[in-house]
């Protein structure tokens, strides 16, 4: 049985298409009748507290996100095996944002709109994108594609991941020992890294003084679209004011939703998005899912199995 532990509004979207896929295997919601004890597998988002009592014999918890931050922190988590969702329908998603971004303060976008607010006419033209160094922190699934979508419109790119990473094309750096120096060489920093506890506050003031000043008018640019636990907010402001960053790509944030209070609404060249970088779209999540329930019933392994101990 596959126990669906979503919000209201779409675990019914995604159930009725979980029921086609896998009919005639049951399909249960929060709200239906039926034992606990006959739940494989939980197919899961933002677990509340009791999202896991009485499933006493779990075979794998399914996570509908590519993150698990969220599930691994869950006091009650059981110790099943977690499966994250991959998939190329959200590698690009994920990469179209990233490439409008980067393409966007590569072109210089603060620059010219704020020259449209003063109604001046300044031309000053964007050298070639190889001149522009992109610098992607998580070499995993969707930062290797989006640094593939990048090489080939021909920015320089580089990367930093937690052991090394060769990507053709791509400057490779890793650990904490090649950082700095992954940093010297960025103007444009995307974060893709998952949410652990060595990632936890990277995008703060630290990090965005050791960019590479002088490669981008205006100064070094952050794009986040991995976890709001990453970034330190108030720093991100001060860096944008005192031209440390000279903007900042943000969809995620330290609470979402980002309250009305928060000073970064009112900053011009910081860019908000609500967390919308790259949705698990319901066609590709239950052909993912269900070809993993059918596959592992059939005696197969489990593939994209978080690790526990590395937190991703
Ligand atoms: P992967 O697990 O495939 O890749 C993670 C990468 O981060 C790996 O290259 C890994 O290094 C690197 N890494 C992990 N820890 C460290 C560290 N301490 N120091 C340096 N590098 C490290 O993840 P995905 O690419 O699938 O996803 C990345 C994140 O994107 C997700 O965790 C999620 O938070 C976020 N996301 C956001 C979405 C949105 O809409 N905003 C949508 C989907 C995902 P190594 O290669 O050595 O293992
Ligand atoms: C994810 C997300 O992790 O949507 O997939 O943030």
């Amino acid at each position: 049985m596959l126990l669906l532990h979503l919000s209201d509004v779409e675990e019914t979207r995604w159930a009725e298409k979980f029921r086609a896929a896998l009919a005639p295997y049951p399909v249960v919601q929060r709200g239906d009748e039926f034992a606990p004890g006959d739940v494989r597998y939980i197919f899961v988002w933002k677990p509340k507290a009791d999202a896991f009592e009485g499933l006493g014999k779990l075979k794998a918890i399914l996570s509908l996100g590519a993150g698990v931050d969220a599930l691994l922190k869950h006091p009650k988590l059981p110790d099943a095996p977690m499966v994250r969702f991959v998939d190329d329908d959200l590698s690009q998603r994920m990469s179209d944002y990233v490439v409008a971004q980067v393409t966007m303060h590569h072109r210089l976008h603060s620059r010219f709109q704020a020259d449209q607010a003063a109604r001046r006419w300044s031309q000053l033209y964007p050298p070639a994108a190889a001149a522009r160094c992109v610098g992607i922190m998580g070499m995993g699934v969707l930062g290797q594609d989006a640094a593939r979508r990048l090489l080939a419109l021909g920015f320089a790119v580089r990367s930093w991941s937690r052991t090394p990473r060769t990507i053709e094309g791509v400057e490779g750096f890793c650990g904490a020992e090649g950082f700095d120096a992954f940093l010297g060489g960025t103007d444009i920093l995307v974060n893709l890294l998952p949410l652990t506890p060595e990632t936890t506050g990277i995008l703060n003031s630290d990090t965005f003084a050791k960019l590479r000043r002088g490669g981008l008018e205006g100064g070094p640019v952050i794009i986040n679209v991995a976890r709001g636990g990453h970034q330190r907010e108030a720093d991100i402001a001060r860096a944008l004011g005192d031209g440390t960053l000279g903007a900042a790509s943000l969809d995620v944030f330290e609470v979402e939703p980002l309250p009305a209070t928060s000073p970064l609404w009112d900053i011009p060249n910081c860019y908000i998005t609500p967390h919308i970088a790259a949705i698990s779209s319901e066609t590709a999540g239950v052909a993912y899912y269900a070809a993993i329930i059918k596959d592992h019933e059939a005696g197969k392994p489990l593939i994209n199995v978080v690790d526990r101990a590395r937190g991703y």
